[in-house]
């Protein structure tokens, strides 16, 4: 089987593919970089959609990784001018998907660098600190920070995620490359 193949996209958790095997699945705002980690750990130009315009996914994007493991690609949130129904159709979709998915084995939340953890995120991570599976934060776009700017970052994202015990970290840059062949290492992809 070729890896990393489209299969379908979603508008909703009953309508994802069935509950079996292991699942992963990636969370984070509209316009962190969630599609184009992906197309970079598929090494495909145009596997998933990616958009400099925020906030263009509604569905629930799934990638079949290999021959035992899916990814799920959640919905951007944060973007300000969703309706309120999507708003509230995608904390449905999260709350149901979290609550009930068995396949789910491990979540990755993609973040940008440059940005302190807002009010939303830590919702987020709240929720996901509930589940007893790993969760890995991506911080993304390193490539736009230099060594005094990202010092400063860390020291802020250290300040906001230190007592989540179960959640681990990491620095990338989908464009230029760095901390990706960390992150493949990191699971069967
Ligand atoms: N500077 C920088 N921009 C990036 C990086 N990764 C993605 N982007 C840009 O961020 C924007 C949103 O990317 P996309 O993958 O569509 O984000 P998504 O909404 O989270 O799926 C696009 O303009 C990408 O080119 C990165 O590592 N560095
Ligand atoms: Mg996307």
């Amino acid at each position: 089987m070729r890896l990393w193949t489209f299969i379908k996209s979603s508008p909703s958790v009953e309508l994802l593919p069935e509950d079996t095997g292991s699942e992963m699945a990636i969370f984070g705002r509209s316009n962190v970089g969630k599609s184009s980690l992906i197309n970079a750990l598929a090494g495909q130009k145009r596997l998933a959609f990616t958009s400099s315009k925020p906030g263009c996914t509604i569905y629930l994007n799934c990638y079949q990784v290999n021959e035992t493991l899916r990814m799920i690609d959640f919905p951007g949130y944060g973007y300000a001018k969703r309706s309120k129904s999507d708003i509230n159709l995608w904390q449905a979709n999260v709350d149901e998907y979290l609550s009930e998915r068995r396949s789910l084995e491990a979540i990755w939340l993609v973040l940008d660098a440059r940005r302190d953890l807002r009010q939303d995120d830590m919702l987020l991570i709240e929720a996901l600190s509930q589940l007893e599976i790993p969760v890995l934060v991506i911080f993304n776009k390193l490539d736009q920070l230099n060594q005094k700017t990202l010092h400063q970052a860390k020291k802020s994202h250290q300040a906001a995620l230190s007592c989540y015990k179960h959640l681990t970290y990491l620095y990338v840059s989908v464009f230029k490359g760095t901390g990706l062949d960390d992150l493949r290492s990191r699971f069967s992809g």
